[in-house]
């Protein structure tokens, strides 16, 4: 109706505007159309600027209710910190935030299954080989890069200052031997059993075991065992076997401590990546064959994502209650003071530089788009990453950020961010690094070249293996702690801050997996493009429903049997 008064003015402006110099009355009409003109044409653009920052606002819900989560929760804590609340009580009110962990990681065992599944089967194997080889180039190198720039603040802000007095020791270090969390990882990667690698981890333990170590040899047990010897001389057997029984009784028992099989809790995300990962090729390469689990893995992909969406509403709140009930939680804030408050900020200046600068600018060099605006649809993904503090549970809201903001391919993001999840920790590794050198520093510790490239190397391997290896966290700060021969119980003195830096470096570990998805899809574009290319060719033979061809090839089967007959 509306559309229609206003064509009916136009009509009647265009009408008066030949009429104008002939009727007088005609100049009051014609201001007059004029004025309901503009009026109307201002109430347009009011109308359209309301509409946009609705629009805006719908858009960025999430951004901006999270965001307010965070300032929320730190508010609360601050105002409720004053009423000293007890441990149990703090339990109680981080409960609705430990509901969003419980929500999130119930999302992460199917979601990295068939996306996994479901990219590689995607991708022909050339494309997701070259996809893979171009993804483990990036890992490696912003792994390279984060653990340089850990190792050169470290030494540049050199926060340890050779004493131990104003640092506190807490907790317990676990005691591991490299070779056999070394070993766990390669076990890990191939599960024996699928359905046990959803909850368990394989774990070498240690056991004792009895061992018996004779104190005296027996000085001539040779002459025992000649025939000549023994007709010869009788007394001398006797005297020889009376001594052997004694020196038995001589013998020592001694507890060895040897490696037993064993098992952690918790995912064995490395074993269900390997063999989601080749399960997926294998579909891929199967061609029609395949398509049924294809389409299985797809649709089951897709149904977690709709989950996904419904769970995110909730992502707020619980990011709310776990940021606060950690403020509480925390104990007294003076600890931050000295030494470990300048390791604190040593470990954030190098986290930033890597996270706000480094990153950044590999993206733009590679990509020439701007990190930004691929960062800004990252918004949520980074706070829930700083909320939970954990890179697996963020990942159902990275996929969402990724995908639905940013327009990242699905093909990219279902087969790149699983495998940075569980390889490529850049936080991770730059704080290895740059915890093994404070603790150096405290120790008064000097480091020569060898064992600074020795540090940085295990440091690498550390977060590459962190998924793999049982309870990993302190554990492998353990292993590059001992590759040098620095003391292993002084990560004690680093554990109280270490709730902080590690919501920080999941958040850098979360940027970095997903600029690596930004990237791969750039320089994977040509390849993916290709192949959209021969699916539009194919998309008749492509398109038609399972049952169909599994239809004609009955047809085709029986009509050749008929024929034979
Ligand atoms: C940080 F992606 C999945 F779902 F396959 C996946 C599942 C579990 C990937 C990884 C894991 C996993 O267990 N990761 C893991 C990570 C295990 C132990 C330690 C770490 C290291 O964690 C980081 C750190 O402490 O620096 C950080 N908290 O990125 O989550």
């Amino acid at each position: 109706m509306d559309e229609k008064q206003d064509n009916a003015t136009s009509l009647f402006l265009n009408e008066d505007t030949e009429k104008m110099n002939n009727a007088d009355g005609g100049v009051q009409r014609l201001q007059q159309a004029v004025q309901t003109r503009a009026s109307r044409a201002k109430k347009r653009v009011h109308s359209i600027t309301r509409e946009s920052v609705i629009n805006f606002l719908r858009h960025n819900a999430f951004v901006i209710l999270t965001v307010a989560a965070v300032i929320l929760g730190i508010v609360l804590a601050f105002v409720l910190r004053p009423y000293n609340m007890t441990y149990r009580q703090v339990k109680y009110f981080s409960f609705p935030g430990e509901l969003l962990m419980r929500l999130l990681q119930m999302l992460v065992l199917p979601l990295i299954v068939s996306s996994l599944v479901s990219g590689m089967a995607s991708l022909d194997s050339k494309a997701s080989g070259k996809m893979g080889l171009r993804a483990v180039v990036y890992y490696m190198v912003t792994t390279f890069i984060a653990v340089f720039i850990g190792i050169v603040m470290v030494i540049i802000i050199h926060p340890g200052k050779g004493t131990k007095e104003d640092l506190q020791s807490e907790g317990k270090i676990e005691r591991v031997q490299t070779a056999d969390a070394f070993m766990d990882l390669v076990r890990n990667m191939f599960p024996p059993n699928l359905v046990e690698a959803c909850f368990k981890q394989y774990k070498t333990q240690y056991g004792t075991r009895l061992i018996k170590i004779p104190l005296v040899q027996f000085s001539n047990a040779s002459s025992v065992s000649e025939p000549a010897f023994m007709l010869l001389n009788l007394t001398s057997i006797v005297d020889n076997v009376t001594r052997a029984m004694e020196s038995l009784q001589e013998m020592m028992t001694v507890e060895e401590v040897v490696p037993i099989p064993g098992s952690a809790n918790g995912v064995n995300a490395l074993g269900l990546v390997v063999f989601s990962m080749c399960f997926g090729l294998v579909i891929g390469n199967m061609k029609q064959q395949g398509r049924p689990l294809r389409e299985f893995f797809d649709s089951l992909n897709e149904a977690i994502m709709r989950l996904v969406a419904i769970i995110i509403w909730y992502a707020p709140i619980g990011i709310m209650f776990l940021i606060s009930g950690k403020i509480l939680e925390m104990e007294d804030l003076a600890l931050m003071g000295g030494q470990l408050g300048m390791y604190t900020i040593t470990v954030i200046i190098g986290l930033l530089i890597h996270a706000l600068f480094v990153l950044p600018l590999i993206y733009f060099v590679v990509t020439r788009k701007n990190p930004w605006t691929f960062i800004g649809g990252l918004l949520q993904a980074l706070i829930t990453a700083f909320g939970t503090s954990s890179s697996s549970a963020t990942l159902p809201i990275t996929f969402k950020c990724l995908e639905e903001n940013n327009g990242v391919d699905k093909r990219v993001t279902r087969f790149v961010l699983p495998v940075g999840a569980t390889i490529n920790m850049d936080g991770t590794a730059l704080y290895e690094a740059l915890a093994a050198i404070f603790i150096a520093q405290v120790n008064n510790y000097d480091l020569n070249f060898g064992q600074i490239l020795t540090i940085s190397i295990t440091a690498t391997a550390a977060s590459i293996g962190a998924a793999g290896i049982p309870q990993a966290g302190l554990v492998t700060m353990v292993i590059v702690l001992t590759s040098v021969g620095l003391p292993t119980e002084d990560i004690t003195l680093i554990i109280a801050v270490d709730w902080f830096l590690d919501r920080l470096r999941t958040t850098t570990n979360v940027l970095g997996d997903s600029l690596g998805a930004g990237i791969v899809e750039h320089l994977s574009r040509h390849e993916l493009q290709k192949q959209d290319e021969e699916l539009g060719g194919s998309v008749i033979e492509d398109e038609k429903p399972y049952h169909l061809i599994c239809q004609e090839n009955d047809t085709l089967k029986r009509a050749n049997s008929e024929t034979k007959m």
